[in-house]
C-alpha cells in the first residue's frame, strides 16, 4: 500500500485562473488580515507604493473601523483602486477559502487577532480561537484552494512568546514561555506555521515582532493611552493619567519600520523566522517621562507600588497615579530582542528611535486633541 506524502490541495493548481506557476508569480497580489489595524494600515501603504494589488478582510462592525485605511482608499464608483476590501473573519473557515479562491494572492499576511494582552485574560476562548485557530484556517484555506506552493505566508508572531525570562537578549533560539491566553494562542500559530512549512514545503515565515507603536496605535495600549492622556492634561481636558505595572520593561520600535520588515521576511530565497526589534529596552515609567517632557513638563515619582504617583513639578499636582486594575494575571515584566539575524539577512535595521517614536506620537495626539488633525483610530 502506497502513502501520499503529503494531503494535496482539494481544487487542484491547474484549475486556478492562471494557468502556470510563473504566470501566476509574475503578480502581486497580497491578501491581509487585520487591514484594519495599525500594522495592517502601515504594510498597506508599503505594498500600494511597490505597486501591489491590496485585497483586505474587514469584520462587519456597527461602528466605522476603516479609519486607519481612509487616505489608501478609492470609492469605485471614482475610478480604480489598488484596494480591496472583502468581508470575513478568521472565525470562519468558508468565507475564508472563499476569499482566498477569490483573490489568489501571492503573498498572504496573517496579522489578525484579538491583539490586547490583558483582554485575552477576559477573553481567553475567543481569543484562542481567532489569534491560534484562525492560523490554521487560514494556512488551510491555501491548502483547500491548491495554493500551497505559489503563495508566500507571514504569521505575526510575537515577542510576547519569551514571557518569562530564560535568556537575554532574546534571539529566534531562545526558549519560549507564555504568560497569556493570548501569548499562549500565538505559540499555537507560531508552530503550525513552522509544521505547515516543514510538512507540505510552504514558504510560510513567522517575524517574532517585538512592541512597535506609532500615533496609529489603539488607544488602549500603554504607548497610546500615555501619549493621549500627556496630551489631553497640557490641554487641561484631563487631570490624570491612571497607569497599571510601571516597572515593566519594553523593546519599543516604530511600525513602519516593522512592516518593512514583514515585507522583507517573504522577499527572501528560502522561507525562515525573524526576531525584529532595536535591541534597546525602556520601562513604562520612562515612557510616561519622556511624553510629559516633550510638552515640557518634568515628572518626580514619589511612593511605592499601588501608592506611586508622578507629580508635575512646575504645577505642584498629581498627574499620574497607578490603579491595580490594569495589573495582569501574569506579567511580562522584561522583553529586549536581538535583530541580529534580521539585520544580517535581510539588511533591516530600525529607523525611528526611542526617543522620535515618543516625539512623533505625543506631537501627532496634541493636534489631534486640539483637532487640527482628524484622529485616524
Ligand atoms: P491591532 O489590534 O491594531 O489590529 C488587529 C487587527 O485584527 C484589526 O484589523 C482587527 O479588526 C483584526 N481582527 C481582530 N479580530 C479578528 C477576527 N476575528 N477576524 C479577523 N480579523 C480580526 O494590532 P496590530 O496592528 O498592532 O498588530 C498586528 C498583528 O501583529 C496582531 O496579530 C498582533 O497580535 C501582532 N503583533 C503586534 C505587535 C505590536 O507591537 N503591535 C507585536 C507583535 C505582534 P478590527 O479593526 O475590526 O478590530
Ligand atoms: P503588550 O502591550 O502587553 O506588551 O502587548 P501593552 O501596551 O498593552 O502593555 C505594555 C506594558 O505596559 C504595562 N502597562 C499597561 N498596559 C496597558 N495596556 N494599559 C495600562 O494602563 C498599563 N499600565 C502598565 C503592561 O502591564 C505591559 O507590561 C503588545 C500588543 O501589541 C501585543 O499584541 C503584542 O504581541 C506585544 O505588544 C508584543
Amino acid at each position: 500500500m502506497s502513502h501520499e506524502l503529503s494531503v494535496p490541495g482539494v481544487i487542484p493548481f491547474h484549475l486556478s485562473k492562471y494557468g502556470t506557476p510563473e504566470e501566476y508569480r509574475k503578480r502581486k497580489v497580497a491578501l491581509i488580515t487585520g487591514i484594519t489595524g495599525q500594522d495592517g494600515s502601515y504594510l498597506t501603504e508599503l505594498l500600494i507604493s511597490k505597486g501591489y494589488e491590496v485585497h483586505g478582510i474587514i469584520r462587519r462592525s456597527s461602528s466605522f473601523n476603516t479609519g486607519r485605511l481612509h487616505h489608501l482608499y478609492t470609492d469605485i464608483h471614482e475610478g480604480p483602486s489598488q484596494l480591496h476590501m472583502h468581508y470575513g473573519d478568521l472565525s470562519d473557515s468558508t468565507n475564508l477559502v472563499y476569499i482566498m479562491a477569490h483573490v489568489q494572492p501571492t503573498e498572504v499576511y496573517n496579522l489578525g487577532a484579538q491583539s490586547h494582552v490583558k483582554v485575552s485574560f477576559e477573553m481567553a476562548e475567543y481569543t484562542a480561537d481567532v489569534d491560534g485557530i484562525g492560523t490554521l484556517r487560514l494556512l488551510d484555506a491555501i491548502r483547500t484552494c491548491g495554493l500551497e506552493h505559489h503563495i508566500r505566508f507571514y504569521q505575526a508572531s510575537t515577542s510576547e512568546l519569551y514571557g518569562k525570562v530564560q535568556e537575554i537578549p532574546q534571539s529566534e533560539t531562545t526558549p519560549f514561555y507564555p504568560r497569556s491566553p493570548y501569548a499562549a494562542a500565538k505559540l499555537y500559530s507560531y508552530w503550525i506555521t513552522v509544521n505547515y512549512r516543514e510538512s507540505y514545503n510552504m514558504y510560510a515565515c513567522n517575524g517574532i515582532l517585538f512592541n512597535h507603536e506609532s500615533p496609529r496605535r489603539g488607544r488602549t495600549f500603554v504607548t497610546r493611552k500615555i501619549t493621549r492622556a500627556v496630551a489631553d492634561i497640557h490641554l487641561g481636558k484631563q487631570s490624570c493619567l491612571y497607569l497599571g505595572n510601571l516597572d515593566a520593561k519594553r523593546d519599543w520600535g516604530h511600525a513602519r519600520d516593522y512592516v518593512e520588515g514583514m515585507w522583507m521576511i517573504l522577499q527572501q530565497e528560502e522561507p525562515t523566522d525573524f526576531v525584529l526589534a532595536t535591541g534597546e529596552t525602556h520601562m513604562v515609567r520612562e515612557f510616561v517621562e519622556k511624553s510629559f517632557a516633550v510638552l515640557g513638563t518634568t515628572i518626580q515619582w514619589q511612593g511605592e507600588g499601588v501608592d506611586e504617583v508622578g507629580w508635575d513639578v512646575e504645577k505642584r499636582k498629581i498627574v499620574v497615579r497607578v490603579d491595580p486594575r490594569y495589573f495582569r494575571p501574569a506579567e511580562v515584566e522584561l522583553l529586549l530582542g536581538n535583530p541580529a539575524k534580521a539585520e544580517k539577512l535581510l539588511g533591516w535595521r530600525r529607523k525611528v528611535d526611542f526617543d522620535s517614536l515618543v516625539e512623533e506620537m505625543v506631537q501627532y495626539d496634541l493636534k489631534a486633541s486640539a483637532d487640527l488633525v482628524e484622529d485616524q483610530n
